[in-house]
């Protein structure tokens, strides 16, 4: 039997992320009307699936499955204008997280935790200003200002920030001698925060990645998913980059090489 169209319920676009991305009711209907994989299928015309090889540029539309997490990474006071370590427009992306989290059933949230004379600030180390490094025993650490202090308005989730469906804070940071970009993993790359068992034990398997900043805290988290098993995506237009000597650049290669993709918050059906 041929079949040159398929009737679906709701537009289905499919993206750089593949099958995987069409919800399962939707890959089960287009199965049993003998479609097994759609890797270029988009819509042309009114709830119709179509084959065309070109379709895959147009296409781009992710839609959140109940095994996939929305993580939000640090968007604390301290990494906005205004904090203490301020990302350069790092308050801008709040709307837009504001506005895909609802998509999202399952949301993590994350926040830099340090102690008061943290390893990580350039104050505890004397001689060192912010943005230099030092030796330490887990490896090279770069100084900040102080900034996250558990307890302190600056460490506090920024006010504007809506997603009251967020079943999880993790903190990190917080234990004096070792920082911890990674929401998985701290700086000595092996104490666990327990997020990877959380996410496993729950049957979450993608973490979608937004928050701040783009070249440390969602970098190291995303990487780290990876390593835990996890597929990771980083949604680019909802976070930003603090960018010291070329670290935008290098997070984005390395992240690349480590298979975690790249979108936009417009790839995604909210
Ligand atoms: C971060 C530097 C120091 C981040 C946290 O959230 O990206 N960056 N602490
Ligand atoms: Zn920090």
């Amino acid at each position: 039997m041929v079949r040159r169209e398929v009737r679906v319920p709701a537009p289905v676009r499919v993206s750089a992320l593949g099958w995987r991305s069409v919800s399962a009711s939707r890959r089960k209907i287009a199965r049993r009307c003998g479609v097994t994989a759609i890797p270029a299928a988009r819509l042309s015309g009114e709830n119709q699936l179509s084959t065309d090889p070109r379709a895959s540029v147009l296409s781009g539309m992710i839609i959140p499955e109940d095994t996939d997490v929305l993580a939000v990474i640090d968007v604390q006071n301290c990494f906005v204008p205004g904090g203490t370590l301020p990302v350069p427009d790092g308050d801008t992306i709040i709307p837009i997280i504001n506005r895909l989290a609802p998509a999202f059933r399952h949301v993590v949230i994350t926040q830099d935790w340090h102690t008061r004379g943290h390893v990580s600030f350039a104050s505890s180390h004397p001689g060192k200003k912010p943005f230099e490094t030092v030796a330490l025993s887990y490896g090279t650490q770069v100084l900040w200002p102080d900034h996250g202090i558990q307890g302190t308005p600056d460490a506090e989730l920024h006010k504007d920030l809506e997603i009251p469906h967020a079943a999880l804070i993790i903190r990190k940071g917080y234990r004096q001698h070792v920082d911890s970009y990674s929401a998985f993993l701290e700086a000595d790359r092996k104490t666990t925060t327990g997020l990877a068992g959380y996410l496993k034990e729950r049957g979450l398997t993608r973490v979608f990645f937004v928050g701040l900043a783009t070249d440390f805290c969602v970098a190291w988290s995303a990487l780290d998913a990876r390593k835990a098993g996890f597929e990771a995506i980083v949604i680019e237009d909802a976070t930003r980059g603090i960018d010291a000597d070329g670290s935008l650049a290098k997070a984005w290669a390395d992240m690349s090489s480590a298979g975690v993709k790249r979108i936009q918050s417009t790839d995604l059906r909210v």
